[in-house]
C-alpha cells in the first residue's frame, strides 16, 4: 500500500510492552535537514508517548543517508542499545545517485539488524520531490518518524 493511502502516524496497539528500561539509538541524516528534523521530532514524541525515557534515547547525526548504515552498526554493537532507528530522506534527482543510496541503505540496515540480532528500523523517505517528503514528515500523510518509532517498539515486543 502506498503511503498516500495510509497515514504513517496511525497504528494499532498490538505487541506493545513496557518500554521504560529500553535504550534506543536514533540516527539522523543531515541531508534534507528540514525533513529529517521533522522525522526526528515524530520519532521522539512517539517513543516518549509509549514510555521510553528521554534519558534512554541517544541521538547521533550522520552527513547523509548513505552513512546511516555505518552509524547503525556503531550503535547496534553497543550492548546497552536495544534498537536503532535510522532517519533519512533521499530525494529523486536527475542522476542515479538516488538508486545507489537507497539500495545501499536498505541492504546495509538489513545486514546490521541481522548481524546484531536487534531491530534496526528503516525510517528513510524516498520521494520524488521535497513536497512529497514534507507530506510524510508531519504533513498530510502523517510522519514516517512516528512509524519508525512504533516499528521499533513493536519489534521489541515481538
Ligand atoms: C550525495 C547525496 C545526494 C545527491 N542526495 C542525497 C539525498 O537526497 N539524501 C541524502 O540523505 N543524502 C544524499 N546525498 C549524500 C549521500 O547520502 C552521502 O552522504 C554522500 O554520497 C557521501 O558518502
Amino acid at each position: 500500500m502506498a503511503s498516500n493511502q495510509k497515514n504513517l502516524s496511525e497504528h494499532s496497539d498490538k505487541n506493545i510492552q513496557d518500554m521504560s528500561t529500553k535504550q534506543i539509538a536514533v540516527i539522523v541524516s543531515e541531508w534534507n535537514e528540514e525533513v529529517t528534523e521533522s522525522l526526528y521530532q515524530g520519532t521522539i514524541d512517539t517513543l516518549v508517548q509509549y514510555g521510553v525515557s528521554k534519558d534512554n534515547i541517544v541521538r547521533k547525526n550522520v552527513p547523509g543517508s548513505f552513512e546511516l548504515t555505518l552509524g547503525a552498526q556503531w550503535m547496534a554493537k553497543q550492548e546497552g542499545i536495544d534498537a536503532v532507528i535510522c532517519l533519512g530522506c533521499v530525494i529523486q534527482g536527475e542522476t542515479r545517485h538516488f538508486d545507489f543510496i537507497c539500495e545501499a541503505v536498505a541492504n546495509g540496515i538489513t545486514n546490521v539488524s541481522l548481524k546484531y540480532d536487534k531491530p534496526v528500523v528503516f525510517g528513510v523517505l524516498t520521494p520524488n520531490t521535497q513536497k512529497q517528503a514534507l507530506d510524510r514528515a508531519g504533513g498530510k500523510y502523517g510522519n514516517k518518524g512516528d512509524e519508525a518509532a512504533i516499528t521499533a517498539i513493536k519489534m521489541l515486543g515481538f
